[in-house]
């Protein structure tokens, strides 16, 4: 994006914090569960996650909260709705995951260093939010949202989309195939800042995936085609014009919850393969470091970070926790918030954005999430993920700009015993697989 406004300014509300995750989050769309055993996770099968939202400082935030909070009591009252209809045996109770995830900040500097924009706290993003045509959610539905200084928007969309094969297995002998075709459910807003607009979008999968992504069209910058030095691409017949090469670099902010406990802890896997010398295979030993203290992370061939719950275990027996998994990204050296993929800080509430925060830390507190890593003991994490995707338009970016998405999914890992959608005839198959015939 690019605005002709001072992108230090700051600008107390102007951000739709994509504080927009609310919902029941997997079974809400996934095919109606299998009758189970009686018992709490019994067989280790699924248990509805769902996330609830957290009370922020500023008011205008508290709006928003309450509104999520309105959606997600809208979704679970619907949800409870359907269990009336199942037996005992097949309501299950909800895994709380997160507290709270947002959308932390969007920083695109300009590759000639001319402009460089926070659009969350400097750009106005949150009074772009963009009114939607039933069109734009198909199946959905439409929610009003309230927003500071501009009035009631109707820019938040809940809906479904087939998601294609959940699974599908073969038995040994061929006689049998177990197969489910899944909807994931779609929580997104627009937001339009400058000439750009960004989809903001939380998806929740029925195997009990969470995907963030933030995706950006609209229109390239119209005043940033002067790129005659080398930081630009021509575009248009010949070379007309040199539209300004620049990152988007996308921030998220999640506090987890897991299991209704905010004690949770961070842990770093690294594997090292080893090529073979004489005999046999190539090997790989893969370490675990827990993370005790904050810690600005850079993503590594074979690296991994998981949020482990202090308290929650499934049937197994075995700490529930969620496994960060970014998409691609560019990370760029340019600013120390932008220069890590991953930051893990001790929870405050006044640090909201990743940079230019606008979060009430005090007076000469620093602003962005680099200076927040301070050596500080991880008793109560936040997470911040970094994804940035360096734009050099092409032609094919006019016009409009298709939609280029950049973002992370969370993905369970020991939270339910066996996969949420397991059917009946293979809830025994818990440890050790048996195919039969
Ligand atoms: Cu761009």
């Amino acid at each position: 994006m690019s605005m002709q406004l001072d992108p230090r300014t700051r600008r107390r509300g102007t951000v739709l914090a994509a504080a927009v995750l609310l919902g029941t989050a997997t079974a809400a769309t996934a095919p109606r569960p299998p009758p189970r055993p009686a018992g709490p996770d019994a067989h280790g099968t699924a248990r509805r996650a769902r996330l609830l939202g957290r009370l922020p400082h500023h008011p205008e935030a508290r709006r928003r909260h309450h509104l999520a909070h309105v959606l997600a009591l809208r979704h679970r009252r619907r949800a409870h709705a359907r269990q009336d209809h199942l037996p005992a045996a097949r309501r299950r109770r909800p895994i709380k995951v997160l507290a709270s995830a947002r959308l932390a900040q969007i920083h695109v500097p300009y590759d000639d260093g001319g402009a460089e924009y926070d659009d969350l706290t400097g750009a106005g993003f949150g009074y772009g939010l963009q009114n939607l045509k039933p069109a734009e959610c198909p199946g959905g539905t439409l929610t009003t949202v309230k927003v500071a200084d501009v009035g009631d928007v109707k820019g938040l969309c809940t809906t479904t989309r087939a998601r294609g094969h959940a699974y599908r297995m073969a038995s040994d002998g061929g006689t049998k195939v177990w197969q489910a075709q899944a909807k994931d459910l779609l929580v997104y807003t627009v937001n339009k800042v400058g000439w750009y607009e960004y989809i903001t979008e939380w998806r929740f999968t029925a195997d009990g995936t969470i995907g963030a992504n933030v995706g950006a069209t609209g229109s390239l910058s119209p005043v940033d085609y002067n790129a005659t030095d080398g930081r630009g691409w021509p575009l248009g017949k010949g070379a007309r014009g040199y539209a300004t090469s620049h990152a988007h670099n996308v921030f998220w902010k999640l506090d987890f919850g897991l299991d209704g406990s905010t004690k949770d802890r961070i842990e770093q896997f690294d594997s090292a393969v080893t090529a073979p010398t004489g005999g046999g295979g190539p090997t790989v030993k893969t370490t675990k470091t827990v993370v005790t203290k904050e810690l600005a992370g850079d993503a590594k061939n074979m690296r991994w970070w998981r949020v482990v719950s202090g308290t929650g275990k499934n049937a197994d027996g075995h700490a529930r926790s969620y496994e960060i998994v970014p998409g691609h990204t560019d990370t760029h050296a340019g600013r120390g918030f932008t220069k890590h993929g991953i930051y893990f800080t001790q929870s405050r509430a006044c640090e909201k954005f990743a940079s230019n925060n606008i979060g009430d830390c005090g007076q000469g507190a620093p602003d962005s999430v680099d200076k927040w890593v301070n050596g500080e003991t991880l008793t109560k994490p936040s997470v911040w993920v970094n994804i940035g995707f360096h734009h050099i338009a092409r032609d094919e970016d006019q016009q409009p700009m298709p939609v280029h998405w950049q973002g992370f999914q969370l993905v369970p890992r020991d939270v339910t015993a066996m996969n949420p959608l397991t059917p009946a005839d293979l809830a025994s198959q818990n440890g050790q697989p048996d195919l039969g015939s």
